[in-house]
């Protein structure tokens, strides 16, 4: 992986590869050579830890230059790394603790974490540095040298059963994705890619890769100038950007109250989405403020990273229903599968996308039995050992062959692009003292951003959660985004004929 992102040094040294927005907000640009010279810096310090290949190395952190560098120092070591945002809840981290029992724990300079289990070794990194703050005790190390089927990266993703699912990625899988991805041309060098998404998000490695492996630069926005259409626009005009990727959902304010602004952005010539369906009357509304920039549909999933780059029709075609997710990337192939495990070839007919592609991930974390059922024998040829991606996500072909994606086969959603297992909120919702049943919904209203509902029932002498308490509780061990908005106590559980909870009912009670 280090190797790939870091072939340009040799090309252009001096253009910029990450460009940040300085103490003025003036671009603060940092070259290849200079990436790569931070690489090695924190290397050799890294090194000196004698930690083995593949200890786990938590890196907390925002994207930026000096997180770059630290991860690619892991990767050129072998070691690795587990990128958490800093927005993460403290009870959370200390779970990927817990699971990875990481070898060390760096965080950014300005970082604020407390709380941490001592043990472990420690550190902070920035532009002057990593300082070790603690050391790992001694090991044995078995190689040096990383191989392409060695642990480039674990990213944790919600989780069925209440605990967080790590999804381990070789370098091998990682660089065979990046390659796929490069033969669509979608930036090169001079290119300015601002990045969007969390650290611990596979798509901000998506971006980093994109940037880092076609000679142009990577620009992360802030997390509060994000917050802010007015200065997520301009920060997007003061840096020159001429890509943004992101969800849909950092769009939506911005084409609200900044359109003019968004408007007036002449070197914002693409925009890259994914994670989710980008609600067509914003995509409209998108592609009328930059007519001419090329809109890219990215679909995919962190156990292979993404699998296709469809361009969005310009202009939209006004009748269009549904926008596709068309073909895989060179290198893989996408096909679907009725529930006898047939590949379906028919245009119109609904199954699982299936994935085959040299970017599937190697298992999940300390998961044989969660890795066994995503990794299924190839359908097309079961004999022949290999082993593809059941994606659970459903599809049905269009009559030119082209993808369109239609829900899940489980109850996985989305919120604002990031992936959530009801299954998950639910197990936390049940810890509330009082709460007896639980079901959470997504919340969809016209005009609305989806939000997660809650329902429960009380025990008969118990106190409903009052306010936000329930939305609080709920946040101590998940994200943000995992935590429901609205709360509904409902005085007759509904059931189905089945005896299972009635969600349509649940649904109606809240009249959605
Ligand atoms: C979608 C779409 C879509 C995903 N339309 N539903 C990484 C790097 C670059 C780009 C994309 C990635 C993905 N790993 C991002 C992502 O969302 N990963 S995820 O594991 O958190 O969620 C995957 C799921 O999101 C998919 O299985 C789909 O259900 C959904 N999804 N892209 C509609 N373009």
């Amino acid at each position: 992986m280090h190797d790939f992102m870091l072939a340009w040094a040799r090309v252009t040294p001096d253009e910029p590869a990450v460009i940040e927005a300085g103490p003025e907000g003036e671009p603060a640009v940092l070259s290849y050579r200079q990436l790569e010279q931070r690489v090695h810096e924190y290397a050799s310090v890294l090194d000196d830890l004698g930690l083995d290949m593949g200890e786990r190395v938590i890196l907390e952190s925002d994207t930026s230059a000096s997180a770059i560098a630290m991860f690619l120092a892991c990767s050129t070591l072998g070691l690795t790394f587990v990128p958490v945002s800093p927005e993460t809840p403290l009870k959370r981290l200390l779970t990927i603790m817990e699971t990875t029992d990481p070898g060390l724990y760096v965080q950014a300079v300005d970082g604020r974490r407390e709380g941490l289990p001592q043990g472990m070794g420690r550190g902070r990194f920035g532009p002057q540095g990593l300082l070790v703050e603690r050391r790992p005790g001694l090991r044995i190390r078995h190689r040096r040298e990383p191989v392409g089927t060695d642990t480039a990266y674990m990213i944790f993703t919600s989780g069925t059963t209440g605990r967080p699912k790590g999804v381990v990625m070789s370098h091998r899988g990682v660089v065979s994705f990046y390659r796929g991805m490069l033969q669509h041309a979608l930036v090169g060098s001079g290119d300015r890619v601002a990045t969007t998404s969390p650290l611990q998000f596979d798509f901000s490695l998506l971006d980093i890769g994109l940037a880092l492996g076609s000679g142009a630069a990577v620009v992360p926005v802030p997390r509060d100038t994000l917050r802010w259409p007015r200065r997520f626009v301009r920060f997007l005009g003061d840096m020159e950007v001429t890509q943004v990727n992101g969800v849909p959902s950092i769009w939506r304010s911005a084409l609200r109250h900044e359109s003019e602004q968004l408007a007036a952005l002449e070197k914002l010539r693409g925009v890259l989405f994914c994670g989710e369906d980008f609600p067509l009357p914003e995509l409209r509304l998108l592609q009328q403020q930059l007519p001419t920039a090329r809109l890219i549909n990215c679909y995919g999933a962190t156990e292979s990273m993404a699998c296709s780059f469809t361009d969005v029709p310009n202009p939209l075609p006004p009748d269009l229903e549904k926008l596709s997710i068309g073909f895989a990337h060179p290198g893989a192939e996408m096909m679907i599968v009725d529930e006898s495990g047939r590949v379906i070839e028919e245009a119109g007919m609904q199954g699982e996308i299936h994935l085959r592609t040299p970017a599937l991930f190697t298992g999940y974390w300390d998961d044989l039995e969660a890795t066994r059922r995503a990794q299924v024998p190839d359908p097309l040829d079961p004999r022949s050992g290999q082993l593809v991606l059941r994606t659970g996500d459903l599809a049905y072909r269009g009559r030119g062959g082209e993808m369109y994606f239609c829900g899940r086969v489980d109850s996985q959603v989305q919120i604002r692009g990031n992936r959530v297992e009801i299954g998950e909120v639910e197990r936390k919702i049940l810890e509330f003292p009082g709460i007896t049943a639980a079901a959470v919904l997504v919340m969809q209203r016209p005009d609305r951003e989806a939000v997660l509902g809650a329902f429960v029932s009380m025990a008969p002498d118990a106190q409903a959660p009052k306010g936000t308490e329930l939305s609080a509780f709920c946040t101590e061990t998940l994200p943000a985004y995992m935590a429901p908005k609205e709360l509904h106590v409902v005085a007759e559980w509904p059931v189905t004929a089945h005896g299972k909870t009635d969600r349509a009912a649940l649904a109606a009670v809240a009249g959605i």
